[in-house]
């Protein structure tokens, strides 16, 4: 069964970033998560705009781009033209009055559409746009802050995505205290991808290629 692994960056550390950067990728990572942050929509700053180009500056594997700003159609231009095909931006439906004109603006760029939805937003709120986008993240905890606790009445969202995916043309991704319980539970019922950060990637001993190696070899129905 293959599912995507994604790195939570603002997780990372960031005395030695392009080391971070380099064992991720000889780890066999599949995209680097960029948490971009205002301090509005959210109340913290994590990663900004200089922080994307570094690590774009670095790779060429996939970014993952996770706007958490208020009204991210003021500045998503910023944002396209520092990501190529092949890379995702994830806009909050939340944060934005049109959600579906920023979203055709990332689509008009060649970038990937997603929707980030937060614990608290339901299914009927984001149904129009799971047509037009490729991709939907699923906070399991509340944006803002790495190392919370899950939120488990969230499961019953992800089963309600994973039977919409079909009908509707997207993928489901998972964001916040990602475990391994969680890639064994989920991964083996459709959803594509998960996010690491501190739960189980990053401030562990051992070498990132060991853990995503383990990761990948779990026993997974
Ligand atoms: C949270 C952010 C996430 C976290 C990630 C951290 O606002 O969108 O991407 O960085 O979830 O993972 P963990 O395992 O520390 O919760
Ligand atoms: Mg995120």
């Amino acid at each position: 069964m293959s599912f995507e692994l994604m790195a939570s960056m603002m997780c990372a550390n960031y005395r030695n970033l392009e080391d971070e950067v380099r064992e991720l990728e000889r780890g066999g990572i599949d995209s680097f998560h960029i948490d971009i942050m205002d301090g509005r929509f959210v109340p913290n700053f994590a990663m900004s705009l200089n922080d994307l180009r570094c690590i774009r500056g670095l790779t060429e594997l996939p970014l993952d781009v996770h706007l958490m700003v208020e009204h991210p159609s003021h500045t998503i231009e910023l944002f396209i033209a520092n990501l190529r095909p092949g890379d995702t931006i994830y806009i909050h439906p939340e944060a934005e009055y049109h959600p579906s004109t920023t979203l055709q603006k990332v689509i008009n760029a060649g970038i990937t559409p997603g929707i980030a939805i937060n614990p608290g937003t339901s299914v009927e709120t984001v149904y129009e746009m799971l047509r037009i986008v490729d991709k939907v993240l699923v906070m399991s905890v509340n944006p803002g802050n790495a190392g919370q606790m899950f939120l488990p009445y969230v499961g019953e969202k992800i089963q309600r995505l994973l039977s919409l995916r079909e009908k509707m043309g997207f993928e489901v991704y998972w964001d916040g205290a990602c475990g391994a319980d969680k890639i064994k539970a989920y991964a083996p019922q459709g959803v594509k991808g998960f996010v690491l950060g501190t739960t189980l990637l990053f401030g562990k001993k051992g070498h990132y290629g060991d853990i995503l190696h383990g990761i990948r070899q779990m026993h997974i129905a």
